[in-house]
């Protein structure tokens, strides 16, 4: 029951556009019942992060999993994650995204942040990340202020994108 996958929303949905709100002393109920399912659903897709966004839900919450298939998993769930501070050089990385699925673009973002966030149990963490980790975190932290990797791109990329992924949902809507 708890961990029952979720359908993932897909872009030009406008609830992945919206900004998602602080979680609050009252939602660890709410919070406890999420998680686990967006990690399931994160797992299944397959993917390395997941935003509650994605899932339709308006909380500041995000799950990854950045661990190789020959490591362990190792899940994280971030409470309310903020980066505290980038560094000015940045890095290129191919993106993806479970929400504009089969498309790829690379993205342009600082090679490594600072972050804070709270556990489930409200217990403060900070750590630092770069590479995969620190992409990760910045594109599911991208999710909860409702901008998509696309944002990122130039208006030419963006639109050229968009449209492709339009044409393959139709398509795809056609044949089902
Ligand atoms: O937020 C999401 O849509 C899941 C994203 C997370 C992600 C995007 C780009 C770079 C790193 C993470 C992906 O769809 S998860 C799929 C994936 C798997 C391995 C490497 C990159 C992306
Ligand atoms: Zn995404």
């Amino acid at each position: 029951m708890n961990d029952e996958k979720l359908p993932i929303l897909l872009v030009p949905d406008t609830r992945l556009r919206q900004k998602a709100r602080l979680i609050a002393p009252g939602d660890e109920d709410a919070v406890r019942a999420l998680a686990p399912r967006m990690l399931a659903t994160m797992y299944a897709a397959p993917g390395i992060g997941l935003a509650a966004p994605q899932v339709g839900s308006n909380l500041r919450l995000i799950v990854l999993d950045v661990a190789g298939k020959e490591e362990p998993p190792a899940p994280m769930i971030l409470v309310n994650p903020e980066i505290t501070a980038a560094t000015k050089e940045m890095a290129i990385r191919e993106e993806g995204c479970l929400s504009l699925p089969g498309q790829y673009a690379d993205v342009e973002r600082p090679a490594r942040i600072k972050l804070r966030w709270q556990e489930l149990d409200g217990s403060k963490r900070e750590m630092e990340a770069e590479g995969l980790l620190g992409v990760c975190l910045q594109h599911e932290i991208d999710h909860l202020n409702g901008v998509l990797f696309v944002d990122h791109l130039s208006a030419l990329k963006r639109n050229m994108l968009l449209r492709k992924l339009a044409k393959e949902l139709k398509a795809k809507t056609r044949d089902d």
